[in-house]
C-alpha cells in the first residue's frame, strides 16, 4: 500500500539521518575528499639508481638533530612499494592522492640540462596506476627537500632559485602534465623560510632569524609566480589544469577582545598565513603593510640601513598578484594571542621579535603527542572564515589536516580530531566559507622531519622495524573510509 510505503521511507530517512547517537550531517556533494604524503617523507630510496643528495639526506646523514637519530633512506619504502600505498587508496575511497616529488630523482644535479630517466619513469609508474585505479594525481613539485648543490649556492636566500625552480617545475610539467591536472608549486613557504632558515628546526637549518627567512620567503615569492606564470601562459592553454600552492597557519585568536589582544591577534595572522598569502591573495597584492612597518621600524632602531624584509617594485607587485587557482590551506591548531603588557627590548634580531606578541594555549585544550598540537575545531571554522574575509572569499582547499599519534592502532584520538575538525569545517561552509576539497595527512605513518619516527600520522600503520615496511589501516582509517563512503559524519 503506497501509505505504508511512505511511512517506510519516512522511517527509513529518519533512521538515516538522525542514529541512536546523534545527528548525522551531509557533505555537499561538490567537496572531494583526498589523503597526502610527501617524497622524503616516504619514498625512501635515497640512493637508487642515480638520485642526487638533497638537503634532507645531508641533513640527516650528517647531524645530529633527528630526534631518534633516524632518516628518510628507507621510509615507507613507497619508491618500491607504490602498488601496496594505491591498494590502502583504494580501500580508503579517496577522490584524489597528493604526493610530492623528488628534485633530486628527476634532476640529479639540481638543474635541467640531465634528467634521470629512472626518475621521470618512476612518477610516469606512479601517475599511471593512479589513474588506472581512478584517483586523481594532486602534485606537490616542491615538498622541502632541495638539491644539495643548490642549497651550496645559498638555497632559497639565492635570488636564482627563481629560475632554477621554474626550470624544474617545467621539466615536471612536460613530463607529467598531460595527466596531472592539479599542481601545487611548494607546501608551506613559511615553515621552509621559518624553520629552515631562521631557525635550526628544519634543513638546512641556518638559525639566522630576521635575516634569511626573509630572503627565503622573498625568492620563493618569485620563484612560485614566475613557474605559475609559465604555467598559465605556456601549459594551461593545452592541458587545462590548475596550479596553485599550500599555506600552513595556526589559528590566531585573540586572547580578549581588548583592542590590543586584538591588534596582536591580527599581526599574528599577518606574519604567518599573511607573509605568503598577502602578496598572492589580497586585493591590494605585496607584503601586508603591517609587515612592512613592523621589520622596517625594528630594523632602523637595530641600525640596519635598510629593513631586513627585502621590497617588491610595483612590477612585481603585479607579477605575484592572483599567481593561484585557489587557496590551499594546511591546518592543525590554534593558539590565543595577546599583546605583551610591557614593550619587549628589541635584544635578539628574529622574526618572532619583529612579530612582538605573546602566544599561549588553553590547557584544557586536548593535546596530542606534538606539544604544539592542541585539538581546537572552533579554530579551524574561524580561519577559515578569516580566509574567506581577509581574501575576498576564494575557493580554499584544504591539502592537510592530521593528528599525531606516537605508536597506535587504535587510535579514537585520531578520530575525535576528524570528527571535531570535519564538523568545523561543515560549519564553516555553511557560514560561506567555499571549500571544495579537503585531505587528511597522511596516508600512512611516514618520517615526520626532526621528530623522525616518533610522531606518527598516519591512517595506515607502517612497522618500521619490518623490512617489508608493512603497513596496517587503523582505526581510524576505517573511520575515513566511512565518511568517504556515506558522506556523511556525525555532529559532534
Ligand atoms: C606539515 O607541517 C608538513 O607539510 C608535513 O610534511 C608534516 O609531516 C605535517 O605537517 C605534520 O607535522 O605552535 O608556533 O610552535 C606542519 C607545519 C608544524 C608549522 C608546527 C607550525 C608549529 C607552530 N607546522 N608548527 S608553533
Amino acid at each position: 500500500m503506497a501509505f505504508a510505503n511512505v511511512v517506510a521511507l519516512l522511517c527509513f530517512l529518519a533512521t538515516s539521518i538522525f542514529t541512536v547517537e546523534g545527528e548525522v550531517r551531509r557533505f555537499p556533494d561538490t567537496i572531494s575528499f583526498g589523503v597526502a604524503t610527501a617524497s622524503y617523507q616516504v619514498e625512501g630510496a635515497w640512493n637508487v639508481s642515480d638520485k642526487g643528495e638533497n638537503i634532507w639526506d645531508r641533513f640527516t646523514h650528517t647531524t645530529d638533530s633527528i630526534r631518534d637519530r633516524s632518516n628518510g633512506d628507507v621510509a615507507c619504502d613507497s619508491y618500491n612499494q607504490h602498488r601496496r600505498d594505491i591498494e590502502m587508496l583504494k580501500e580508503l575511497g579517496v577522490d584524489y592522492y597528493r604526493f610530492s616529488i623528488s628534485w633530486t630523482r628527476i634532476l640529479p644535479d639540481g638543474f635541467s640540462n640531465r634528467l634521470s630517466q629512472d626518475g621521470i619513469a618512476y612518477y610516469n609508474t606512479l601517475i599511471n596506476d593512479l589513474l588506472e585505479a581512478n584517483i586523481t594525481p594532486y602534485v606537490t613539485i616542491y615538498h622541502w627537500d632541495l638539491p644539495q648543490r643548490l642549497q651550496d649556492l645559498g638555497g632559497w636566500a639565492n635570488p636564482m632559485m627563481a629560475d632554477y625552480y621554474t626550470d624544474f617545475a617545467k621539466v615536471a610539467f612536460e613530463a607529467f602534465g598531460d595527466r596531472v591536472k592539479h599542481w601545487l608549486t611548494f607546501n608551506e613557504p613559511w615553515v621552509i623560510c621559518y624553520q629552515g632558515y631562521g631557525m635550526i628546526e628544519k634543513a638546512p637549518a641556518l638559525d639566522m632569524s630576521g635575516i634569511a627567512d626573509y630572503l627565503c620567503g622573498h625568492s620563493l615569492l618569485k620563484a612560485h609566480a614566475k613557474a605559475y606564470h609559465l604555467y598559465d601562459d605556456v601549459y594551461r592553454p593545452t592541458q587545462n589544469g590548475r596550479i596553485g600552492w599550500t599555506l600552513n597557519t595556526n589559528y590566531h585568536e585573540a586572547a580578549s577582545q581588548s583592542p590590543a589582544d586584538r591588534e596582536a591577534a591580527e599581526r599574528a595572522m599577518q606574519f604567518e598565513l599573511g607573509w605568503f598569502g598577502h602578496p598572492v591573495f589580497s586585493s591590494e597584492g605585496d607584503y601586508s603593510q603591517i609587515l612592512k612597518d613592523r621589520v622596517n621600524q625594528k630594523s632602523s632602531e637595530q641600525g640596519y640601513p635598510r629593513s631586513r624584509l627585502p621590497e617588491f617594485t610595483s612590477e612585481e607587485v603585479a607579477y605575484l598578484k592572483g599567481t593561484c587557482d585557489f587557496f590551499g590551506l594546511n591546518h592543525y591548531s590554534t593558539n590565543f594571542v595577546r599583546m605583551p603588557t610591557m614593550a619587549l627590548k628589541s635584544s635578539k634580531v628574529s622574526f618572532d621579535d619583529d612579530l612582538g606578541v605573546e602566544k599561549f594555549v588553553d590547557p584544557a585544550w586536548p593535546g596530542s603527542e606534538a606539544d604544539w598540537l592542541k585539538v581546537v575545531p572552533w579554530g579551524f571554522r574561524n580561519l577559515l572564515n578569516w580566509i574567506r574575509n581577509s581574501y575576498n572569499s576564494p575557493e580554499i582547499i584544504v591539502f592537510e589536516n592530521g593528528f599525531p599519534d606516537r605508536d597506535d592502532k587504535d587510535d579514537v584520538d585520531r578520530i575525535n580530531y576528524y570528527n571535531g575538525y570535519m564538523n568545523a569545517l561543515l560549519d564553516a561552509m555553511e557560514d560561506g566559507c567555499n571549500v571544495t576539497a579537503y585531505t587528511a595527512w597522511s596516508l600512512m605513518d611516514n618520517f615526520e622531519w626532526s621528530d623522525g619516527y616518533t610522531q606518527r600520522y598516519g591512517l595506515y600503520h607502517v612497522d618500521f622495524n619490518d623490512p617489508m615496511r608493512t603497513r596496517t589501516p587503523k582505526a581510524s582509517a576505517m573511520y575515513y573510509k566511512s565518511i568517504l563512503e556515506t558522506r556523511t559524519i556525525e555532529r559532534d
